[in-house]
């Protein structure tokens, strides 16, 4: 059985689990702490290819991070999934 991670479906958007999610967030993770912040963030959204990546992302940040310490940790991922989804044009399995 073939797994998909690189597929492109039609309306233009990657998709991916979100194990891969998480896997593809890691490299991003410049610091290794585990956690995504801001400017972690606004590097994601400027491979994506996305406009206005800072401004993006700190209002990203702002609504992902639900308790209010600035970063983005692993019990926020879906919340960041949905951000990716709307603005990073990568659709998440099983939202
Ligand atoms: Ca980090």
């Amino acid at each position: 059985m073939a797994i998909k991670s690189r597929s492109i479906c039609a309306d233009g958007k990657r998709e991916m689990t979100i194990e891969e999610f998480k896997r593809w967030l890691k490299k991003f993770d410049a610091d290794k702490d585990g956690r995504i912040s801001r400017d972690e963030l606004a590097e994601a959204v400027r491979v994506s290819g996305g406009w206005f990546a800072r401004l993006k992302a700190r209002r990203g940040v702002r609504t992902v991070d639900r308790n209010g310490n600035g970063f983005i940790d692993e019990s926020e991922i879906k919340n960041l999934a949905e951000f990716a989804d709307k603005h990073l044009g990568i659709r998440i399995f099983h939202l």
